[in-house]
């Protein structure tokens, strides 16, 4: 298991089992587990190994041993393989590049067969488009052509006939947290609960008040966005059980259809478009990914004069004038989550404060891969991408320092949704009393 860990809804674990049973042999789950990942702190980590907790007890009733191997997979993997002598190694996708060294790692020493599955995506990232796509609007039509024969109902895995005789490993937390390098003052957050059962239970309390996604996704005053991100980010809950939950309660109650197209179009095309960005774009969290109009604008604004030049640590510490992006910064920084709606505004205004792109991108991939919950993710690279560079975009209006890259400002955030509520929610009295 790499990207997608879980019990329920998972086609790579469904394809090992088949391919256990074909050939009547014990089925075993194992992950690697690295001591630091792309500097995510205890708030992430913390997250990942109670919902690892879980699935070891759960796929222990289906007689499916799970182990956490301490390491990279050329570290912990390869000396794992050689000592069990499998017959075959299946794996999910992952298109971050770290990913992709590991599985090349892993590939070069293997002599047996290698399958990897697509457990991520509602349509296989590599079937659906076999380039990076332009936008969401040239990906849409290839993905919904691809829906009716993918977007189907998963079956669950059986309990496995055939047992291992190797003691099933103990899943020692304290230890696995002692093994850890990572930063401990970015502390855990409670509004969420990590794992599967809890994912579960936020889908089904999402696709009750689904009826709001529609008109209210973009308020970051209202609760009405699914709050799912990490649960996917984490391989927690599969998108594709979401999709089909929303299309289920649309079917139901056709006064929600409006609200689950919408929804389908940020959990499916918005996603999976991320996916095919980081999986043909080696550049992705990088000016190097934009595309050559953006490059150019940007480059002919380089020298502009800014209004303000903020460091890494004046953004880090919410102190800009700015007292929306300071909220939403808090907001991130205190619970692992900012709006979506935010977060376009928050990245924008980077590039708007900070002394070139190249350093707008490096400050907003580090504090987004610091903070947020679902930071290092395909979506979080796309989506500083989008706000930054015009990545998926196109050109607009030009103004000073933005070019033709799509500009917002705080006058444009306030017609749409009260922005003194949200500053007063994320507030240093609000939040810290
Ligand atoms: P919902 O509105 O309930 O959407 C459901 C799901 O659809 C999300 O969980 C996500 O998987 C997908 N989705 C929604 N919006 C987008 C989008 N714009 N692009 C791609 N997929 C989308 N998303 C992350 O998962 N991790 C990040 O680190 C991240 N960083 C971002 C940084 C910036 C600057 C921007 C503009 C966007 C970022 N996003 C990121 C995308 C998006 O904002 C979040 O996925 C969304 O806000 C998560 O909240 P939710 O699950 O409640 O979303
Ligand atoms: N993936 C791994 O295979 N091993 C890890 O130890 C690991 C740690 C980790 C910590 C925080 C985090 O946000 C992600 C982490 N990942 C790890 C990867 C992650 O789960 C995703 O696969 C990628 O970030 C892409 O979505």
């Amino acid at each position: 298991m790499n990207r997608d860990r879980r019990r329920r809804d998972n086609w790579a674990l469904l394809h090992a089992q088949a391919e256990a049973i074909e050939r009547k042999v014990p089925l075993l789950v194992v992950f690697c587990l690295v001591p630091t990942f792309l500097q995510a702190t205890i708030r992430q980590y913390g997250f990942m190994l109670r919902g690892l907790e879980e699935l070891a007890a759960d796929l222990g009733h289906y007689d499916i041993p799970f182990h956490v191997l301490p390491g990279t997979p050329k570290e912990a993997l390869i000396p794992w393989i050689d000592e069990i002598g499998p017959s075959l190694i299946v794996t999910d996708f992952e298109p971050l590049r770290i990913k992709e060294r590991w599985l090349n790692d892993v590939n070069e020493h293997l002599g047996i067969p290698f399958h990897q599955v697509d457990a991520h995506n509602v349509v296989p990232c590599w079937h659906v488009s076999q380039k990076r796509e332009y936008a969401a609007a040239t990906l849409r039509p290839k993905i919904h052509r691809l829906l009716p024969e993918f977007l189907h109902d998963i079956p669950d895995i059986v309990r496995h006939p055939f047992t291992s005789d190797r003691p099933h490993a103990q899943f020692d937390m304290p230890s696995l947290r002692k093994r850890l390098r990572v930063d401990e003052t970015v502390a855990e957050v409670v509004w969420i609960r990590p794992g599967e059962k809890a994912a579960h239970a936020m889908l089904g309390g999402f696709i009750e008040r689904l009826g709001s996604y529609a008109l209210h996704r973009n308020d970051p005053t209202k609760a009405a966005q699914s709050g799912l991100s990490p649960c996917f980010h984490f391989g927690q809950l599969a998108p594709q059980r979401a999709a089909l939950a929303a299309t289920a309660a649309a079917a139901a109650d056709p006064s929600l259809s409006e609200s689950c197209a919408s929804f389908l179009e940020e959990l499916i095309v918005r996603r999976e478009l991320a996916d095919n960005f980081t999986f043909h774009e080696p550049g992705y969290d990088t000016t190097d990914a934009f595309h050559p109009w953006a490059r150019a604008t940007l480059d002919a604004h380089r020298n502009d004069p800014r209004d303000h030049i903020y460091d890494y640590e004046t953004w880090d510490n919410a102190a800009t004038h700015d007292e929306l992006w300071n909220a939403a910064q808090r907001e991130m920084v205190t619970t692992g989550k900012m709006h979506g709606y935010m977060r376009m505004y928050w990245a924008k205004k980077i590039l708007e404060w900070t002394s070139s792109p190249e350093a707008a991108m490096d400050i907003a991939v580090a504090l987004n891969d610091r903070y947020e919950l679902d930071g290092r993710d395909p979506n979080g690279y796309a989506g500083i991408a989008w706000s930054i560079g015009g990545v998926h975009d196109r050109p607009w209006p030009e103004r000073p320092v933005f070019g033709t890259v799509r500009y917002m400002n705080a006058a444009g955030c306030a017609r749409k949704f009260d922005t003194k509520a949200y500053i007063a929610a994320h507030s240093p009295t609000t939040l810290f009393g």
